[in-house]
């Protein structure tokens, strides 16, 4: 190795380690003015070339340009380090780790859904099942095991989605009348939410999917009162403790005695003519209601003699209006999470 090559190489390595030592910008100035300023060592290195044979100084030359090319590239990246190091030392500095993380967005039960799940844990509590059936059924459990046969002008009130002939899109919960009372012997006492489709144009109080929760309750010496005592107490559950139930007369194939059922007007308990809820009558319609057609039990193998029950069916959405006093039924499928997420 020549005398230059072996004073550039222990150069090198000098370099190296105060390059690496130099603690902030300004010892890296220091290192870089002592190994490549005006009057650094490369400097010195440089005027002893002057002094080598002509024929030597060349090579000389290019071997310190190499070498302080390496060099400018060391500091280049040591000066880069210094800079992150300062700007994360900063950063911590302006981050308070003490304060609260902003917490994640949840999701929101759907009022309509939590509806649901009020008044099916308001039954459960009173020994009732809670079951659910198909949403496509045949015109038998939809209509014909209702007493509705097919010649039956009622048929028409549900303004059914048919998929063929004889199968259609639920247009009421009333099947699972059907289904449970074939399925068990009395006595039964269930509870079905679930959707229903019907024909309806689109307003403010219909929807042409909706939701219904039908009851049921057959066994020996089961009356009306029965049935007003339960809606009695869902109402006042869901809706406040002062809440009323009345039964006007009103007529269902599969019901004998029949009744629409309203509850107190939860907004104006009443008591205000002009009521944007209730029209100022003071009661809203929740479904319809009565005991079970001698001729349904018969068709389920029941005896009428033996067993008596009743039924009702409510629409979920319009119980929903009616407890979150809204004033339209599209609000609920508008999936606008500011408007839902207040609801609960
Ligand atoms: C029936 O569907 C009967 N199955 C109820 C019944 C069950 C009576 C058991 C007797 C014994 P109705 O067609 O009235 O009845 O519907 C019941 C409720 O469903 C209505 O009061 C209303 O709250 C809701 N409903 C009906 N159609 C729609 C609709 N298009 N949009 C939203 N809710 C509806």
């Amino acid at each position: 190795m020549s005398e230059l090559a072996a004073k550039l190489a222990d150069l090198r390595t000098r370099f190296s380690t105060d390059v690496n030592a130099a603690p902030d910008e300004e010892a890296l100035d220091g290192v870089r003015v002592a190994f490549l300023g005006r009057s650094g060592e490369v400097t010195g290195l440089r005027r002893g070339i002057g002094q080598l044979p002509p024929g030597e100084r060349p090579g000389a030359g290019k071997e310190i340009n190499d070498v302080v090319e390496a060099m400018e590239g060391e500091l280049a990246i040591a000066q880069s380090r210094i800079e992150n190091r300062v700007f994360e030392a900063d950063l911590a500095t302006q981050i308070d780790i003490t304060f609260p993380a902003i917490a994640p967005v949840a999701g929101s039960l759907h009022p309509v859904r939590n509806v649901i799940r009020q008044a099916g844990a308001y039954f459960r509590r009173h020994g009732f099942a809670i079951v659910t059936g198909p949403e496509i059924e045949p015109d038998y459990y939809t209509f014909d095991a209702l007493n509705i046969p097919s010649t039956h002008p009622a048929r028409e009130g549900f303004d059914s989605f048919f998929i063929t002939d004889t199968l259609l899109l639920r247009p009421h919960t009333s099947p699972m009348q059907i289904r449970t009372m074939q399925a068990h012997k009395p006595p039964v006492a269930i509870v079905a939410p679930g959707k229903c489709y019907r024909r309806d144009a689109v307003d403010a109080r219909h929807l042409f999917q909706f939701n219904q929760i039908e009851g049921l309750l057959v066994a020996e010496g089961i009356h009306f009162g029965h049935l007003k005592g339960m809606l009695t107490g869902l109402c006042r559950e869901l809706l406040g403790p002062d809440q009323r139930v009345r039964f006007r007369p009103s007529f269902f194939p599969f019901t004998e005695p029949s009744a629409e059922v309203d509850t107190t007007c939860p907004k104006c308990k009443g008591h205000s003519d002009a009521c944007n809820m209730c029209g100022g009558s003071g009661w809203i319609e929740l479904g319809g209601a009565g005991m079970v057609h001698p001729n349904v039990l018969r068709e389920v193998g029941y005896d009428p003699d033996e067993v008596s029950g009743w039924a009702f069916g409510f629409g979920v959405e319009r119980f929903a209006l009616t407890r979150f006093e809204i004033d339209d039924i599209r609000r609920f499928i508008d999936s606008d999470p500011d408007f839902l997420e207040q609801l609960s």
